[in-house]
């Protein structure tokens, strides 16, 4: 299988996560696309352009770090990185989707900046700003919950991928002064599928 991505995109780096944690490296071949080019040729793979792309062995494409991990989950016949959503109170589904907002936000936030000077919206950048703030508030009172202690998943991939884009990007450190998700944080980027996945001259 090829899975299509670049080094900086907090939602490739999902799948890539996805690829390690379920023992699939030496069955998935990472390939740079790219991305955000005029007739760039990723696109007469992928026609949105998009990364990640897991172009399969059967030759059906699959795009969507949420699609991909899925079904990278399923190839062992035990799925582990997404609990049942509807289990209690949906709870690791209400986990799972405050993790992708604030991870959303942050992509928007960064596209935004990338911009030139003279098209870029202060309005819009501080939105996304104001957004994560708020978020990593929420995930300071929620981080205890088992299923963001527990075995790692993609609730827990989403957040590392947001808090870790935000740092790496010059959003700033949404860990500081929250002392729960600073402990978290600190605890999952030991994880060695973690640690792989950072994009180029991160630490
Ligand atoms: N919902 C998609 C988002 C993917 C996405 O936005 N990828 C960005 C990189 S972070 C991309 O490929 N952008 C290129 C473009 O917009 O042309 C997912 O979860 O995979």
């Amino acid at each position: 299988m090829k899975l299509y991505i670049t080094t900086t995109s907090p939602y490739a780096r999902l799948a890539r996560i996805a690829v390690l944690e379920k023992g699939l490296a030496d069955r998935v071949e990472l390939v740079e696309a790219k991305t955000r080019t005029q007739a760039s040729p990723y696109y007469t793979i992928n026609p949105s352009g998009r990364v990640p792309c897991l172009v399969r062995d059967d030759g059906q494409i699959m795009e969507d770090s949420q699609l991909i991990c899925a079904w990278l989950d399923t190839l062992d016949g035990k799925p582990r990185l997404m609990p049942e959503y509807r289990t209690g109170d949906w709870i690791y589904g209400r986990l799972e989707y405050h993790a992708r907002s604030m991870l959303d936000g942050i992509a928007v936030w960064a596209r935004e900046i990338r911009r030139p000077d003279n098209e870029r919206s202060p309005g819009l950048t501080k939105h996304e700003i104001d957004r994560a703030v708020r978020m990593a508030d929420f995930w300071e009172k929620e981080i205890g919950h088992p299923l963001m202690q527990g075995p790692i998943n993609m609730a827990q991939m989403l957040l590392i991928a947001a808090v870790d884009m935000a740092l790496h990007r010059g959003m700033g450190d949404l860990t500081s002064n929250r002392p729960k998700l600073a402990a978290w944080v600190q605890r999952v980027r030991q994880m060695p599928s973690v640690k792989a996945t950072l994009p180029p001259g991160a630490s």
